[in-house]
């Protein structure tokens, strides 16, 4: 095998969001784009040599050419072992169980730009994570991101493509190329946690379901396990085959996106229960028939009833949620009597306070949803631990919400989403909030009352890292939120997110219209920051 070494040069703005670094998939293509980024993550990490990696996406345009560079590239560093799903696939919740359950100490590498849509002129991305299993932590991320700014060169070797296709053990020069069935270890993991026998017995019983796999890499899972394993009839699992360009369309599980599976579950005759799950398969959106559960109703029923699923059956340590999540959860934690941590938005947060053991169940408002067996958030074993309380209790969707609220109150919800807004646009909106903030405390915007108004810090309870500048909190004193930030997964302009809460602890108000129930929090949260002035628009561009 002939070993390469490529002269290259810095390429601008290789800098990685919130999870991994996303770009047009144009640019990712572009001559040593890919190979920089990938040769600054080896170097980032101390190098490969005698490593194990992981290795898979989420099927889109590109995936399996990337995985092909990053093959040769990893022997030329002198990794030991590759472990590749096949045909190029594997789930970020199921390359995170990998890493971890093959002690992969050179961690994974995930092809995916996640809900963003793929193809040719749609978007691609490269998530690192390490060898727990988790997305990197911003150290990590930021010796990455230096590399980046001064790559000279990077390795590579010529050698023939390694055939994906074909389950088993191949080399590439001295490196062992290992391809598995990517569903396999994974539905293993899922058997040990939740009742498949009770919910096989669920479903024999008639219980139906919709699952919309949204032409991304859930399909193989989710046929394999809910239809094969679990019983569920043929055709419970709908756009199940991944496409590279996902049918076209955004693999975002939100009532927006996936409006196939929320018209199905609103119709006559609507199964009992439905789910989706987006691109690279870590996000989840559950629904009833004629109802949808916002994500962060989701974490709080699922941390309200673990407990009956095998998995859990000890109750939970504590709980952890980003900050724009709503603070349902709290109210569960408060109950049980458990912890509650309250992190910055992206899943690396929760990596420490997972592996200390002080929280078993994670969320986001984004529809992640998560455990200590993996160190992403998953969605499909989301859906399953739903199955798994909807058989024990045998009550439907709606009956388990209304119970949840009528112990806690209602968390009322609603993200808004500008999105490819000019970026110094954005900044001017932010910048714009942060010096009235000090003054705010007790002020009145309508009719709310400001309780607190700062911008979220985060110091890590076990390693002490510090993350500033993490979304705008407006507080206010009759139990309403709100919270702005700037996105970081975008690839055009900037996208602003705006973040809705308001309580409500009155039993006869507990099914009202999400919309209307936030109208004060909304127009407060708009007047205080002239947003829609500033960047000249009108409405949200997606509201979920
Ligand atoms: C978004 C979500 C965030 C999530 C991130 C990655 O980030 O808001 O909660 O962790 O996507 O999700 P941002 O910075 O655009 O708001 V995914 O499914 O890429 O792994
Ligand atoms: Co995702």
């Amino acid at each position: 095998m002939l070993m390469q070494t490529v002269q290259t040069t810095p390429i601008a703005d290789q800098k990685p969001g919130t999870s991994g670094l996303r770009k047009k998939t144009a640019v990712f293509r572009a001559s040593h784009f890919l190979e920089n980024y990938v040769q600054s993550i080896f170097d980032g990490i101390e190098g490969v040599l005698g490593k194990t990696l992981v290795v898979g996406g989420d099927g889109r345009f590109f995936n399996d050419i990337a995985i092909q560079i990053i093959l040769r590239m990893a022997a030329a560093n002198g990794a030991a072992k590759c472990i590749v799903g096949q045909n190029g696939l594997l789930s970020t919740p199921a390359a995170s169980h990998l890493v971890r359950l093959r002690q992969a100490d050179g961690g994974g590498l995930i092809l995916s730009a996640s809900h963003n849509p793929g193809g040719p002129d749609a978007d691609f991305g490269l998530k690192y994570n390490g060898p727990n299993g988790g997305p990197a932590p911003e150290a990590v991320t930021n010796k990455i991101y230096e590399r980046t700014k001064v790559i000279d060169h990077y390795k590579t070797c010529a050698a023939d493509d390694i055939d994906l296709a074909i389950v088993g053990m191949q080399t590439l020069g001295n490196m062992t190329v290992e391809i598995i069935d990517p569903v396999e270890d994974y539905a293993a993991l899922m058997q040990k946690i939740v009742d498949f026998d009770k919910i096989r017995a669920l479903f024999a019983g008639g219980f139906t379901m919709c699952f919309d796999a949204m032409h991304a890499v859930t399909g193989p899972y989710a046929h394999t396990i809910l239809e094969g394993m679990l019983g569920a009839p043929k055709g419970t699992v709908i756009n199940g085959i991944p496409s590279t360009d996902f049918g076209k369309g955004h693999p975002d599980p939100n009532p927006a996106w996936a409006k196939v599976l929320m018209n199905i579950m609103h119709s006559t005759d609507a199964p009992d229960f439905g789910a989706a799950s987006d691109g690279d398969g870590d996000r989840n959106m559950i629904l009833g028939r004629g109802v949808y559960v916002t994500p962060s109703d989701s974490l709080a029923l699922l941390t309200a009833h673990a407990n009956l699923a095998p998995g859990y059956q000890d109750g939970v340590a504590g709980v952890a949620r980003s900050m724009p999540t709503s603070r349902a959860v709290d109210r569960v934690a408060e109950r049980l009597g458990i912890g509650c941590f309250e992190t910055p938005t992206g899943w690396k947060f929760f990596g420490n306070l997972l592996d200390a053991g002080k929280v078993t169940l994670c969320g986001e408002e984004s529809a992640g949803t998560g455990s200590d067996h993996v160190r992403e958030k998953d969605g499909l074993w989301a859906v399953l631990l739903w199955l798994n309380i909807l058989a024990e209790t045998q009550r439907s969707v709606a009956e388990l919400m209304m119970d949840l609220w009528a112990t806690h109150g209602r968390c009322y919800y609603a993200r808004f989403d500008y999105e490819d807004v000019d970026s110094a646009k954005a900044t001017e909106v932010i910048d714009g909030l942060r010096p009235k903030l000090p003054m705010l405390a007790g002020a009145r915007i309508g009719g709310l009352q400001v309780q607190m108004a700062d911008e979220f810090s985060y110091v890590d309870p076990v390693d002490r890292s510090r993350s500033d500048g993490q979304g705008i909190r407006l507080v206010f004193e009759n139990g309403a939120r709100a919270v702005f930030r700037l996105s970081g997964t975008g690839t055009q302009g900037a996208t602003i997110r705006l973040y809705l809460e308001q309580l409500e602890t009155d039993h006869s108000r507990l099914q009202e219209d999400p919309q209307k129930v936030l109208a004060n929090v909304r127009d407060a949260a708009l007047t205080l920051s002239d947003l829609e002035a500033i960047i000249g628009r009108t409405a949200p561009d997606v509201i979920t």
